[in-house]
């Protein structure tokens, strides 16, 4: 017997399972622990991603002037990138779509979304205190680190191939795949022109770990999935190991390669006509 996972677009809706060790209300080391308005804010955004359901239009915030301030202090730190409704609108190229997610969403969920072509987006924002560097993913870290990704086309597919791998698989089989996603989606490196550069989603959105990451401090081993799948990481502060790759493409190939050798007594297919999955 395998795991429920998702049907049809529609079922989604049930994937919304979070994971609760970085919410703001219950770890003492968030930043937000000690600031009540900012729990309240938090819980008011949160409710808007409880009652959303497939289908709905994206209820709008209203950014408070800290809020705003406080993303044009982590992007003009991180790379200056554009981000705002232009970053969303590059995901028409590839035919993702957001929806909205209360916090940091269990691996099986978040991975089950990515085969419908659906990235669960958080939609607050960091505390103010902490520009630079944030626990859990934030709107920051989702606009900033990952969308850019989902509108590549090969990337994009890859998403889905791994989504779609994902359904069902075993617990342990989850837990590898989402430690792989951890060293390179969210804090890979990889090589361009002879140069070491960061494209995980993780360092993006993190001044201070970008510059870590590409410091002599931390150890690099060259990318190779079958041992990152299974690296201990660390999700407390900055990495003390990075993966480097030979350059995007190639940690993407790799990826995919390890996510076709994971076995399922069964096999799915994709109808993209239905958004729905078909079991064989
Ligand atoms: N949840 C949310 N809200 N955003 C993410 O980027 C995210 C997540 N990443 N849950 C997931 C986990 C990822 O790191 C893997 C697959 O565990
Ligand atoms: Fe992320």
């Amino acid at each position: 017997k395998f795991h429920w996972f998702p049907k049809r677009i529609v079922d989604l809706d049930r994937c919304h399972h979070l994971v609760t060790k970085f919410d703001p209300d219950l770890d003492q080391d968030h930043p937000g622990f000690t600031d009540p308005a900012y729990r309240q804010r938090r819980k008011m955004i949160g409710d808007i991603a409880f009652r959303y359901r497939h289908g709905d239009p994206i209820p709008r915030v209203e950014y408070t002037e800290e809020e705003i301030g406080t993303c044009w202090r982590t992007c003009h730190a991180s790379s200056k990138q554009m981000f705002s409704e232009y970053t969303v609108h590059q995901l028409s190229r590839t035919g993702f779509i957001l929806r909205p997610v209360a916090g940091l969403l269990s691996a099986r969920d978040f991975l089950a979304s990515l085969a419908y072509r659906v990235f669960q987006c958080t939609q607050y924002i960091r505390h103010a205190s902490s520009p630079m560097h944030s626990p859990e993913p934030d709107c920051v870290h989702e606009l900033l680190g990952h969308v850019p990704m989902l509108a590549d086309r090969t990337f994009a597919q890859f998403s889905q191939n791994l989504g779609l791998a994902s359904l069902g698989a075993s617990d342990q089989d989850i837990e590898k795949l989402s430690t792989l996603y951890w060293f390179t989606v969210e804090y890979g490196l990889c090589k361009q022109n002879g140069e070491v550069k960061a494209y995980g989603a993780g360092l993006l959105s993190s001044y201070g770990e970008l510059v870590h990451s590409l410091s002599d401090e931390p150890e690099t081993r060259e990318f190779d999935p079958e041992a990152a799948a299974v690296q201990p990481y660390q999700d407390q502060t900055y990495q003390p190991v990075y993966f480097i790759s030979e350059s995007f493409s190639d940690a993407k190939e790799k990826f995919r390669t390890y996510v076709t050798g994971i076995k399922r007594p069964f096999s799915v297919r994709f109808d993209p006509y239905t958004s729905s999955v078909e079991v064989l």
